[in-house]
C-alpha cells in the first residue's frame, strides 16, 4: 500500500482572546491539515488525515519529507520516522522562526531572569517528532481505513470507549480589540471564572476543570480557584501558570492551593525548581514542560520532580508514542494525563483513539476544542462531549471525514491574514493602551 501524495493544507480558524502567560492568543490560530493519499491495492486509493501546527517552519519540513515519502510504504512508519530524522537531522539552526516568535524567546520575558529556570526551548529533536507525529497520525488513519478497523485497534485496542476531557478555563477578555463580545464575554475575575466554568460544564458536561494561569498576580488566581471550588465542590481542578512563577512565589502558593488541586502543573521553570518545589509541597506536581521526551525521564524521576506527566502525541512523536508514554509512567510510578494546544478535529479524534487505548491514563485529557469547534474542518455528527466525554468515533481509522468545504475556506482565512507564526506576546503589545480591560502584568 504505496504512499502516492502528500497534500499539507495550511488553515487558520477562530480563536477568543484568551490569555496566557505570555500574551494573549491572536485572532486566528494556523493549524495545518495533512492529507496521505494511499493506494489501496484494488486500483482506488484511501486519505488518511493528520494535523499540525501551522507555522511555516513546520510547513516547509512537512513539504521537504513529503517528496521523498512517496512510493514508500504506508505501514512502515519506522521507516518513516528514520527518514524523517534523516532529512531534518540539524535544520533547526537554519529555519527562521520570524522576528518576533514569542514562543522561542522566553529570554526576553519581562520577568526577573532570576525567578525562571532554564529556557524551554525545544532542542531540533522536539520539531523533528511534531513533524514526524503529522504524518504517523495520517499513516494510522489509512492503514486504519484500509483495513476497516479503527485507529485505537491499531494502537492495541480500547481500554475505554470515552475518553473524560477536562473543562479548560481561560482568563479572557470579552472580545478581540475593536471587535463586539463574543458569546463567552469577558472571564478577569473570580466571579468571571466561575461563570465561564458553569458555561463549560453545563454545555459539554466537564467533571475535571482546568485554569490558565500566570496570567494575574497569584493571589488572584488562587481566589479564582477558591470560588470554583465553593461552585463546584466536586470537580478535580487544576492551575497551569506555564512555569512563570519563582520557586518562592510557588512555595507560598502551593501551601495555599494544597486543599484545592488535583495537581499544579508548571508552577515553576525547569526540572529542577520543580523538584526543589516538589521536596517542599504535598501538591502533585504535573508537567507539559519539562519532562517532553524520553530524554528527560531519568532526570525527573531521579530529581523527583513531577507526580504526573501531560503527554501529547504531537509533541512526543505520534499515537504510538503517546501510547507507549503510559508504560513509561507506570514503570516510574507517574500518573498521566493529556496536554492540548489549539486543534481542530482531526487532533480531537487522534487524541481520542490515544487516550482510549492508554490504561495508565487516568486523569481527564486537556483540549482546547470548545474554543474552536464552530470552526472545524470535520464534517460535524462524529465527535460530540457527553458528560464531558468524547466517545471513540466508530468508523474506520480515525472516524472523521474532512468538510473540503469547510478546509477551503479556512484555508482562504489563513492566506488572506498573511501571518506564519503564533505569537500571543507581540498581539498582548500591539493593543491600544486604551484598551480596556488590559492585563495586569506580573
Ligand atoms: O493555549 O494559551 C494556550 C496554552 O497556554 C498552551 O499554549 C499551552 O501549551 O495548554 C498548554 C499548556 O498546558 O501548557
Ligand atoms: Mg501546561
Amino acid at each position: 500500500m504505496i504512499i502516492r501524495e502528500l497534500r499539507v493544507t495550511p488553515v487558520a480558524f477562530a480563536d477568543p482572546p484568551l490569555l496566557n502567560a505570555d500574551g494573549v492568543h491572536q485572532p486566528h490560530v494556523l493549524r495545518a491539515v495533512v492529507e496521505l493519499v494511499v493506494a489501496d491495492g484494488r486500483g482506488g486509493e484511501v486519505t488518511g488525515l493528520g494535523e499540525c501546527a501551522g507555522h511555516a517552519w513546520q510547513l516547509d519540513w512537512l513539504e521537504l519529507v513529503g517528496s521523498r515519502l512517496l512510493g514508500t510504504s504506508v505501514y512502515e512508519t519506522g521507516a518513516l520516522a528514520g527518514l524523517v530524522a534523516e532529512l531534518l537531522a540539524g535544520r533547526a539552526s537554519d529555519v527562521d522562526y520570524g522576528p518576533d516568535a514569542s514562543w522561542r524567546r522566553w529570554a526576553d520575558r519581562t520577568d526577573p531572569p532570576e525567578s525562571r529556570g532554564p529556557a524551554p526551548v525545544p532542542a531540533p529533536a522536539f520539531d523533528v517528532r511534531r513533524v514526524y507525529a503529522a504524518l504517523e497520525v495520517a499513516c494510522l488513519d489509512a492503514q486504519g481505513r484500509l483495513a476497516g478497523i479503527s485507529v485505537v485497534d491499531l494502537l492495541g485496542g480500547r481500554v475505554r470507549d470515552a475518553v473524560p476531557y477536562s473543562g479548560y478555563l481561560f482568563y479572557k477578555w470579552p472580545g478581540h480589540p475593536g471587535a463586539d463580545a463574543d458569546e463567552w464575554g469577558a472571564a478577569l475575575t473570580p466571579d468571571g471564572v466561575v461563570a465561564q466554568a458553569r458555561r463549560m460544564v453545563d454545555r459539554y458536561g466537564f467533571r475535571s476543570l482546568k485554569l490558565k494561569g500566570g496570567v494575574f498576580p497569584p493571589d488572584e488566581e488562587i481566589a479564582a480557584l477558591r470560588a470554583l471550588r465553593a461552585e463546584f465542590p466536586d470537580h478535580p481542578l487544576r492551575l497551569d501558570p506555564n512555569g512563570v512563577w519563582s520557586l518562592k512565589t510557588a512555595l507560598v502558593a502551593a501551601d495555599e492551593l494544597a486543599d484545592l488541586l488535583e495537581y499544579l502543573e508548571d508552577p515553576v521553570a525547569g526540572v529542577e525548581d520543580m523538584a526543589a518545589l516538589a521536596s517542599r509541597t504535598s501538591l502533585p506536581l504535573a508537567t507539559n514542560m519539562c519532562v517532553t521526551s524520553l530524554d528527560d525521564v531519568r532526570t525527573a524521576v531521579e530529581r523527583r520532580a513531577v507526580r504526573i506527566v501531560l503527554g501529547d502525541h504531537h509533541i512526543w512523536g505520534g499515537l504510538r508514542a503517546a501510547v507507549a508514554l503510559g508504560d513509561v509512567c507506570r514503570a516510574v510510578g507517574w500518573g498521566l494525563s493529556m496536554h492540548s494546544n489549539s486543534h481542530l478535529g482531526i487532533s480531537l479524534a487522534a487524541m481520542t483513539h490515544a487516550a482510549a487505548a492508554t490504561a495508565a491514563l487516568h486523569h481527564a485529557c486537556d483540549t482546547h476544542y470548545p474554543w474552536n469547534e464552530a470552526d472545524d474542518v470535520v464534517v460535524p455528527g462524529t465527535l460530540s462531549f457527553v458528560d464531558g466525554s468524547v466517545v471513540v468515533p466508530h468508523g474506520a481509522g480515525l472516524g472523521v471525514e474532512l468538510d473540503r468545504a469547510a478546509m477551503d475556506r479556512l484555508h482562504d482565512v489563513y492566506l488572506a491574514l498573511g501571518r506564519e507564526h503564533r505569537n500571543d506576546r507581540a498581539y498582548l503589545r500591539s493593543v491600544p493602551p486604551d484598551f480596556a480591560p488590559r492585563m495586569p502584568r506580573r
